[in-house]
């Protein structure tokens, strides 16, 4: 009976709410372009500062958004169950040349 309460508990302590990460894009580059999250649901918000429509894709991976108007906020939730190092950029032609990529981190260094 004991390890069963111990069980709901830790169901429940995984269903929290997810982390949140807020990046901001621009032309042409997100901030911060290095982020570091724990396995789990990450809630990735990006905010468009730019003049340019911008977008998230993150290799690998199918989640993304695909256009986040100028001043425009937009978010994105993805799950990551594995330590790994992923590279996220912007899909919009020619950006990701221009410096619109960066490096999540996930999991423990
Ligand atoms: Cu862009």
């Amino acid at each position: 009976m004991t390890s069963l309460f111990a069980m709901a508990a830790s169901l429940a302590a995984s269903a929290q709410q997810p982390q949140e990460i807020r990046i901001t894009a621009s032309e042409f580059s997100f901030k911060p372009s290095r982020i570091q999250v724990s396995q789990g649901e990450i809630k990735i918000v990006v905010t468009n500062r730019g003049r340019f429509p911008h977008s998230l894709a993150i290799v690998g991976r199918k989640e993304k958004i695909a256009y986040i108007d100028s001043g425009e906020t937009q978010s994105l939730n993805v799950r990551f169950d594995k330590a790994e190092e992923l590279v996220f950029y912007c899909a919009q032609p020619g950006h990701r040349r221009k410096g619109m990529e960066g490096k999540l981190m996930v999991g423990r260094r």
